[in-house]
């Protein structure tokens, strides 16, 4: 067993008391339980083994016995116990949005409903509505929000996993023959941290060989719906697809209709309404009876708005419409713009590759320069480095340096745990050594708001901390990171010069999107790292910089689009910051 076996059955655990309606104090025991060792960092089997599993936050004696049951015979009593009283499967009824424990137990003992399909007959029966404080317009609610979770399950997609599955699925429509263009549109392309669904498009005069191909994929499990030019499929995954199909001189407004958001696609009509207009995908619609008009690029759909072209990833209505009407839209980060990672990980501790093949795999992705920024040495499970390690790496990050030349550099850094207590996993005369101090949270992510804070305000104010690597430590899909305050950490960002990361790693994109927007507007320094363990990581990139896109983050604020002189001044000019 390891820790999701055990946050899952502490969690039902939780879930089955709930229902049972036991002491709620007795519930939050495994809740908090359960996410503790979700956000340990550390494997459980490790803990346990060393004897102290009670160190663990909200671990007593009785859980930690517990845990040992279930390390040890990979089953605990007391969960199996219950579930002959509340069993497993009613657990999913709490999935649906305003079904509550209690409601959930009084729908079980009097209907016998233990699924979610029973629960969406009876209340398409009628039966709902027949329970003591339950009327027809809960039973609808209900109805509407089971049905809601038996369509899209209550999951998203982490954009990590959706972005190469839709480019593999458009590389294989570009090979049919008569496909012009292709695109990915919806969420996907605005780089949303999550996806619903995977929205394609394509330009063809025929559309029916694509939809034949599309709809007759190997990795399908089923074909939801299939017409002349919008089809939509499921795959094995689970991940939904649509496929639109049109010719190539309405690409624009396809493609601009299908990119969203809805939100933003309102603000676009309306406009276009001002003007006499209206519009959807196949063009816009001039109400006075004359031709339409149709856009084969997104630049004409805006043009003919009177607008410059907005970027995908701003189009959410969060005030890029006025901001592209004051012809202020911001000068937003590009890939191309990144020269350096400032997050970057070797052999010393957990990454795969040594230092030198990381600076060369960096360098031929057109980086000037890296900092390798291995963990510290309480990180038991990353390897973490002693001081004399930590000592000894900086003679072979200074050899990769000198074998890579003159113009590429390779800089001495760490990733330092900031530990449960607040303190920090190296003494100043140490950090004073390196080039560049990462400052990160990895453990006891689930310390109550005021005290997981006060950690990372004290790196902050450490003048030997220039950055703090992927601030909340959150991880998809169900690690959620540190409750930070999140505007004590900004300001006393801005306040010290410290470096906020966005990681561009798909399962942390932490900064995310809308707390770089206000990082941004304080003025705090953002870098974009890739947190590279393997030289592939270094691809991940391009998720950060949208993730940055979409907090309307400026080259100039991004600290990896200085030249590396730049930045070592700014360092040393600000006392070590
Ligand atoms: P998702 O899939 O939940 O991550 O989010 P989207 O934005 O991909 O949404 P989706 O897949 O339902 O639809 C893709 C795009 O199509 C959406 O961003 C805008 C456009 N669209 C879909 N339905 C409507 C609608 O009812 N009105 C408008 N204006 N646009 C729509
Ligand atoms: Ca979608
Ligand atoms: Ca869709």
């Amino acid at each position: 067993m390891n820790n999701r076996d055990i946050v899952e059955i502490f969690d039902q655990v939780a879930d089955m008391l709930a229902i049972r309606g036991d002491q709620i104090h007795r519930v939050l025991a495994y809740r908090r339980a359960a996410e503790s060792i979700a956000a340990l960092g550390r494997d459980i089997n490790q803990v346990a083994a060393e004897g102290s599993l009670t160190e663990v936050p909200g671990i007593g004696k009785t859980l930690a016995a517990k845990i040992e049951e279930m390390l040890s015979t990979g089953r605990l009593e007391f969960h199996e116990r219950l579930s002959q009283e509340i069993p497993v499967a009613l657990l999913e009824l709490l999935r649906v949005e305003g079904l509550g424990p209690k409601r959930v137990k009084q729908i079980y003992e009097t209907l016998g409903v233990t699924t979610l399909e029973e629960l969406s007959a009876a209340a398409r029966e009628g039966e709902l509505s027949k329970l003591p404080r339950m009327g027809k317009k809960t039973e609808d609610r209900l109805l509407r929000a089971i049905e809601a979770l038996q369509r899209h399950g209550d999951e998203r997609t982490p954009i990590g996993e959706a972005w190469p599955v839709a480019q593999a699925l458009l590389a294989a429509l570009r090979e049919i023959p008569g496909v012009r263009k292709t695109a990915v549109a919806g969420s996907l392309r605005r780089m949303k941290e999550t996806i619903g669904d995977v929205d394609l498009l394509v330009a063809a005069d025929d559309p029916e060989p694509v939809m034949e191909h599309f709809c007759t994929l190997d990795n399908i499990e089923s074909v939801a719906a299939r017409g002349p030019t919008k089809s939509r499929v499921v795959l094995l995954s689970g991940l939904g697809v649509d496929l639109r199909v049109l010719p190539s001189d309405r690409w624009g407004t396809l493609l601009s209709y299908f990119s969203g958001s809805k939100d933003h696609n309102v603000r676009l009509r309306e406009l276009a309404l001002k003007q006499g207009l209206s519009l959807n995908e196949h063009a816009f619609t001039p109400e006075s009876g004359e031709p339409e008009i149709l856009c084969a690029t997104e630049e004409e759909v805006y043009g003919t708005l009177g607008l410059p072209f907005i970027p995908p990833t701003l189009r959410e209505n969060r005030g890029e419409i006025e901001a592209a009407i004051a012809g202020e839209l911001p000068d937003l980060v590009q890939v191309e713009s990144i020269l350096g990672d400032l997050h970057v990980h070797s052999t010393w501790s957990d990454g795969r590759m040594t230092i030198l093949e990381m600076a060369q795999a960096a360098q031929a992705r057109g980086l000037t320069h890296i900092v390798i920024s291995d963990h510290s040495r309480s990180l038991g499970i990353g390897n973490g480095l002693s001081i004399e390690r930590l000592q000894a790496q900086a003679i072979d990050v200074r050899e990769a340096d000198r074998i890579m030349g003159p113009d590429f550099r390779v800089l001495h850094g760490t990733e330092m745990e900031i530990k449960a207590d607040g303190t920090l996993d190296y003494p100043d005369d140490v950090l004073s050594e390196l080039d560049f101090v990462i400052a990160g949270l990895h453990t006891s992510l689930s310390q109550p708001r005021e005290r997981v804070t006060d950690r990372m305000l004290n790196a902050i104010w450490n003048p030997h901390v220039d950055m703090i690597a992927h601030p909340t430590g959150r991880l998809f899909p169900d690690r959620p990171g540190a409750d930070l305050d999140m505007d004590m950490i900004l300001e006393s960002s801005a306040a010290t010069g410290t470096i906020l990361e966005v990681n561009a790693n798909p399962s942390r994109l932490d900064l995310r999107d809308v707390h770089v927007r206000r990082a941004i507007k304080l003025g705090v320094k953002i870098a974009i790292n890739t947190d590279a363990h393997h030289s592939d990581h270094f691809d991940f990139l391009h998720y950060g910089v949208a993730t940055a896109q979409r907090g309307w983050a400026e080259t100039e604020q991004i600290v990896n689009t200085w030249p590396v002189g730049r930045l070592l001044d700014t360092l040393r000019g600000s006392g070590g910051k």
